[in-house]
């Protein structure tokens, strides 16, 4: 093989070498292969004698371009490597690209008003309490004095899966599990999805409601109010009127709706408070005696209240939403707001 050959030879080794190569001792090993002192190159010059004088010129140029060369190129794959390879990937990656681009997402409004719920609720001693979605008639309707009949369990506002298995219309059917399994002192907040056959401005089939109760002996209406009230001001600002209005609900005895003042006109009266200067956030009451003595309570021995209220309702409230659709839809531009 004459010189001219070996030296194109030595070339495509090396290239060949260091499209495999990714490691710096990688580049190292290349090097003193060709290049060190024991070298391809060095081997390679040290046979000028047996070049013919005329031509030997010539081949010391030659060969000196090419080790040049071959250095040149080693130390920019290695350069290259150091730079952008993963280690042992084999896989380029300029660092100096701008990053992908992930949009920090928000948390949804709904779930913000829960968490604030949440947080104010286990700062006042409630405990969680969850259960299942599907209930049994029992436990939704009976056990919260909603006899068959009763306008609440009617077909058109709730979900039947069989004939005595419905979609929970509220989270109270949790509450009564719990105390079929635990004597009072009770302190407890039901938080969850509930189901209704409902839709319009204000009403979704599917919603998020909240309620609480503190069971003991000796508790009165007073402790409602005093409760409800800082729930109120915690919730919606210091210093925020409320006002109980007397209702009705089966299950409590006495029952009341507490409002607080509309913040949109300062209790004036208002396209959102329609005019009565008061919006209603949750309703309340007393828990009737019947509800204690089907969980095993003695009704002369332990009182107690519970209250309920709609999470859609309370986040339209604190964010100006006039369309409770709005949450479901997933709309970004919408959701970016909060
Ligand atoms: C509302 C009203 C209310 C309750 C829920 C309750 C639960 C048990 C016993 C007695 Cl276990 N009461 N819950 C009481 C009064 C009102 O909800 O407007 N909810 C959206």
């Amino acid at each position: 093989m004459d010189w001219e050959q070996k030296l194109g030879e030595l070339e495509s080794q090396v290239t060949e070498l260091l499209a495999q190569a990714g490691k710096a001792e990688d580049f190292l090993q290349i090097k003193q292969r060709f290049l060190g002192k024991q070298g391809e190159i060095s081997n390679l010059l040290k046979g000028i004698r047996e070049i013919p004088p005329e031509s030997r010129p010539v081949f010391g140029q030659r060969v000196n371009q090419t080790k040049q060369l071959l250095e040149e190129r080693i130390a920019e794959a290695a350069r290259q490597a150091e730079s952008g390879r993963a280690p042992g990937s084999g896989e380029t990656l300029d660092l100096t690209l701008p990053g992908v681009w992930n949009p920090p997402g928000s948390i949804h409004p709904i779930a913000q008003a829960l968490d604030e719920i949440r947080e104010i609720l286990e700062d006042l001693g409630f405990q969680i309490a969850e259960g299942p979605e599907i209930e049994t008639d029992y436990y939704n309707f009976e056990a919260l004095n909603i006899p068959k009949g009763h306008p609440a369990r009617d077909m058109q506002d709730s979900f039947y899966i069989e004939d005595e298995i419905v979609l929970r219309t509220q989270t109270s059917p949790v509450q009564i599990r719990i105390m079929e399994k635990q004597k009072p002192p009770l302190r407890i907040y039901a938080p969850g999805h509930v189901y209704r056959r409902d839709m319009d401005v204000s009403h979704t089939p599917m919603f998020h409601q909240v309620e609480g109760l503190w069971v003991d002996r000796g508790i009165t209406f007073s402790d409602l109010k005093g409760v409800l009230m800082l729930f109120a001001e915690q919730l919606f600002g210091e210093g925020t009127p409320v006002r109980f209005r007397p209702s009705f609900f089966p299950f409590t005895e006495p029952s009341a709706e507490m409002d607080i003042e509309c913040h949109m006109c300062r209790g004036k009266g208002c396209r959102v408070c329609g005019n009565s200067g008061w919006l209603e956030i949750l309703g309340s009451g007393m828990v009737h005696p019947g509800l204690f003595r089907r969980v095993g309570y003695d009704p002369a021995e332990f009182t107690g209240f519970a209250f309920g209220m709609g999470v859609e309702r309370i986040a339209m409230l604190k964010f100006g939403i006039n369309d409770i659709r709005l949450f479901f839809e997933n709309d970004l531009r919408f959701l970016k707001q909060f």
